[in-house]
């Protein structure tokens, strides 16, 4: 376990919130948490865990994190996993001053659905272009068929759900934005093509300083 950058002092009130990563910087789950964690302006220490050597299985953290993954977060004696339980922790402890998830139940509902298909769905497309090919070396195979349907779909999802004349799937800035723009990156950055529109929405989150100081973040050679 390795502290990775300077401590901000606590929010009033609150204990100090801790985020655990995986070395690389790589998971899309730790990705959610850091974009709510930033977009709310909450201060927090980020420390990284070594998934390649198997610290998250050793105690502590093993214990402490129940399932052994990151993103954990730690906030007080609370640790949480499973990064949309993450965010929505985070959503209704710190509501204010910036909401990462819509208020209205069909909004908001929306914005669970999309969080929840895009953990759990698109397996060939996110094997065959997984982050390390967003922020390490580009992948150099061609989709095979079943990640091409994959990618087909999330094309075809992305382009029902934004909304004509929006860069975003709500009025204001969600968590699902940010989730729904990272796996369109799977292919945008491999250099696949995707329709102007999605492109544009993508684009757009991208340009978010929560997702850019994500992107940006240094990372080991
Ligand atoms: N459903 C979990 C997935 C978390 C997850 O699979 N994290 C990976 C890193 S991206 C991990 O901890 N892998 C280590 C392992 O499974 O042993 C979430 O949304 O947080």
């Amino acid at each position: 376990m390795t502290a990775r950058s300077s401590v901000p002092p606590p929010a009033p009130g609150s204990p100090p919130l801790v985020l655990y990563a995986d070395a690389s910087w790589v998971s899309p789950y730790v990705f959610s948490c850091f974009v709510a964690l930033h977009e709310k302006g909450l201060p927090f220490e980020a420390r990284t865990i070594d998934l390649d050597e198997g610290r998250h299985l050793e105690p502590p953290y093993r214990d402490r994190s129940l399932t052994a993954k990151v993103p954990a977060l730690e906030h007080g004696d609370f640790w949480l996993t499973e990064s949309s339980a993450i965010v929505e922790y985070l959503e209704d402890s710190f509501p204010l001053p910036i909401r990462v998830l819509p208020e209205a139940p069909r909004e908001r509902a929306r914005a669970r659905q999309v969080m929840s298909w895009l953990r759990t769905d698109l397996l060939p497309l996110r094997r065959e272009r997984p982050t390390r090919s967003m922020f390490f070396e580009r992948a150099t195979e061609p989709l095979s068929e079943e990640a091409t349907k994959a990618a087909e779909k999330l094309v075809r999802v992305a382009e029902a759900l934004i909304p004509l004349e929006r860069t975003s799937l709500f009025p204001t800035f969600t968590v699902a934005d940010a989730d729904l723009a990272f796996c369109l990156h799977r292919l945008i950055l491999n250099g696949h093509d995707v329709p102007t529109r999605v492109a544009a929405f993508a684009a757009a989150q991208w340009r978010r300083p929560s997702v850019r100081a994500f992107v940006e973040r240094q990372r080991p050679a």
